[in-house]
């Protein structure tokens, strides 16, 4: 590990048993039960497969990817509900909108997990209290749990995220990433999967510890190009970058008051603000916008929103501000707002070799 690398700071967010934790969430009378999401198990007669399930439900043995018919036959007490992808995306998006703000090196991985690079805490005691901080703010705003890997790889975040599920968070530090890896099954890293690990296994190799005894050469003749980045991830070595994926469907920003707020004119402020930041950052990728969206959440986790499409892109700060207060005066119920939240989305241009400043200096 070279000294750039042994400073680097990495996140990595994992929310906990996603699906189910959004549904359990919205009904708490499924509170602390085993729920499997995916497909209908017909009574054990169904083909389809288990989305995830509830921790509960994996005290059973099910799991991801399981036909829901075992699933079903392993557990017919639980309980069975269909996957609802756009309210898994509606929540995504706001826990990856809360991320977003922690750090503008932030790539998003899938629907529910992330990474930031922290790097500028320079501490992993800061890391320490920020991750607690990111938990709690999840868990306040979106009311589902996460689990937190820090560490100074990509890699090695990753890993550790997983380490302590559900709602954990583990640090490691550079100087234990060796002695961390060490016990670890090999199917941990990253891009191992369960042929891979057979074939691992068939040659005696079972936790990273046996995997660093191998020699690259013959990882390479055994796993292609694969077996190059197994030799390296096994030492806990990881060069990517944090960086956001190109061609970014969405900017957005929210706001949580500390207590819920009725003046107008105190939206209005938080309107400016947020304005002027999410045009800021679509300025710095060369966009322009088509559609605005604001979002409010009265008190008792109501959402509202409403978007509006112009019938032209733009990249004109006092058009989008102009828009975003029309949208909020056709929104708003005069009730409490607990948070307020503007989105543009509908982007064109975009500057085709740096696609923002992160990553132009991530590029330097
Ligand atoms: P994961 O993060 O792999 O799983 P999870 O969040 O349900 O559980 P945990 O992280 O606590 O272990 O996947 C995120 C979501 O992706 C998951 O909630 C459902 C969906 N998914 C599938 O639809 N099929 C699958 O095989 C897997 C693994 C996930
Ligand atoms: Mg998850």
């Amino acid at each position: 590990m070279n000294e750039d690398e042994e400073r680097r700071i990495i996140f990595h967010i994992d929310m906990d048993s996603f699906y189910a934790s959004v549904e359990m969430r919205d009904r708490p009378e499924l509170a602390k039960k085993p729920v499997v999401i995916g497909a209908d198990p017909k009574e054990g007669h169904g083909r389809g497969v288990v989305s995830t399930c509830s921790y509960e439900a994996r005290e059973f043995g099910i799991r991801s990817a399981m036909p829901v018919s075992t699933a079903y036959r392993i557990c017919p007490e639980c309980i069975f509900l269909p996957v609802n992808m756009p309210l898994y995306r509606k929540v995504s998006e706001n826990v990856m909108e809360i991320l977003r703000q922690y750090s503008e090196k932030f790539q998003q991985v899938s629907v529910d997990e992330a990474y930031l690079d922290m790097s500028h805490l320079a501490d992993y005691g800061a890391a320490e209290d920020t991750g607690y901080r990111i938990k709690n703010k999840i868990k306040q705003e979106e009311r589902i749990t996460c689990s937190v890997g820090i560490g100074p790889s990509m890699v090695i975040a990753k890993i550790a995220s997983d380490y302590r599920k559900p709602d954990g968070l583990t640090i490691v530090k550079p100087e234990d990433v060796m002695d961390f890896l060490a016990p670890l099954p090999a199917v941990k890293i990253p891009g191992i999967g369960r042929k891979s690990a057979a074939k691992l296994e068939r040659n005696g190799i079972i936790t990273i510890a046996d995997l660093r005894k191998c020699d690259i050469q013959s990882l390479i003749s055994a796993f292609g190009r694969h077996g190059e980045a197994m030799y390296r991830m096994a030492r806990g070595t990881d060069n990517r970058e944090v960086r956001e994926r190109e061609g970014r469907k969405s900017i957005g920003r929210q706001t949580t008051y500390e207590e819920d707020v009725s003046d107008t004119d105190v939206i209005m402020k938080s309107l400016d603000w947020i304005c002027r930041d999410i045009h800021r950052r679509m300025s710095e990728r060369g966009y322009r916008c088509r559609t605005v969206t604001v979002k409010i959440r009265y008190s008792g986790f109501i959402d509202r929103a409403k978007s509006k499409s112009l019938s032209h892109h733009t990249d004109s700060l006092s058009e989008i501000m102009n828009n975003a207060k029309e949208i909020f005066t056709d929104l708003y119920e005069n009730k409490p707002v607990r948070s307020f939240g503007i989105t543009i989305s509908g982007f064109e241009g975009g500057n085709s070799h740096q696609t923002s400043l992160d990553e132009y200096i991530s590029l330097r």
